[in-house]
């Protein structure tokens, strides 16, 4: 499932300028997004689960795969398809123990260490990142393009370069070997998400002239 999914964009309330996240996934869909990712960090439970289980049926209609970050029972309960658990929450393995091998189980790493020990400890995915500097992840500091390149020499699982990524950026980390991105910003952000997942997505496939 996930070795065909190449532009994955993450919902994140934080970056939807108060529009509605199912309606926002909807346009990216229809745009060409390949995975999808709720994210809020702030909502409380009831409401997170609210928007998960929209997100649910919509993807699960649009037969795209869905992830919920860090919230394993919202994760359970509307039935997404894996957890995304950032380096310090729970452990992979942990992960998917509690969830009795019903959620696949993507992990964030910062290092080559850290995606070495992610795919050791059984990820399905990771994310590499932050690739360059982001408003979205103020705290965390930029890896840069040296680290692509180290998972491009040995990671084997499926993995995203994520941070910063924008149409500009893309062409850097795909010549340093990503064929996978994630993104907030540059998607569920934009004026129009859909013509901007199109664009994305265009520079990542090889037809239409990608560098991948
Ligand atoms: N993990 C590493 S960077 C990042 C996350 C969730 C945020 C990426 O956001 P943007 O807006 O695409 O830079
Ligand atoms: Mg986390």
């Amino acid at each position: 499932m996930l070795e065909r999914c190449r532009l994955y964009v993450i919902v994140d309330r934080d970056a939807l300028a108060g529009r509605d996240p199912a309606a926002v996934a909807e346009q990216v869909i229809a745009g060409g997004a390949d995975l999808i990712q709720w994210r809020d960090k702030r909502a409380g439970e009831a409401d997170f689960l609210e928007t998960a289980r929209r997100l649910r049926a919509l993807t699960r209609e649009r037969k795209v795969p869905l992830v919920i970050n860090d919230r394993l029972e919202a994760a359970l309960e509307c039935g997404a398809d894996f957890l995304h658990v950032g380096h310090t929450d729970l452990p992979v393995s942990e992960a998917r123990r509690q969830a009795g091998g019903r959620l696949g189980v993507g992990r964030s790493t910062h290092s080559i260490e850290e995606a070495r020990q992610a795919v050791a400890e059984g990820a399905d995915y990771i994310g590499i990142g932050p690739v360059f500097a982001t408003p979205t992840k103020p705290d965390t500091p930029a890896v840069g393009l040296e680290l692509v390149r180290a998972a491009a020499r040995e990671i084997s699982v499926p993995w995203f370069a994520i941070g910063g990524i924008d149409r500009e950026k893309i062409a850097l980390v795909s010549s340093a070997g990503a064929t996978r991105v994630a993104v907030v910003r540059a998607v569920t952000a934009a004026a129009d998400p859909k013509a901007a997942a199109q664009a994305l997505k265009s520079l990542l496939n090889p037809a239409t002239g990608g560098m991948v």
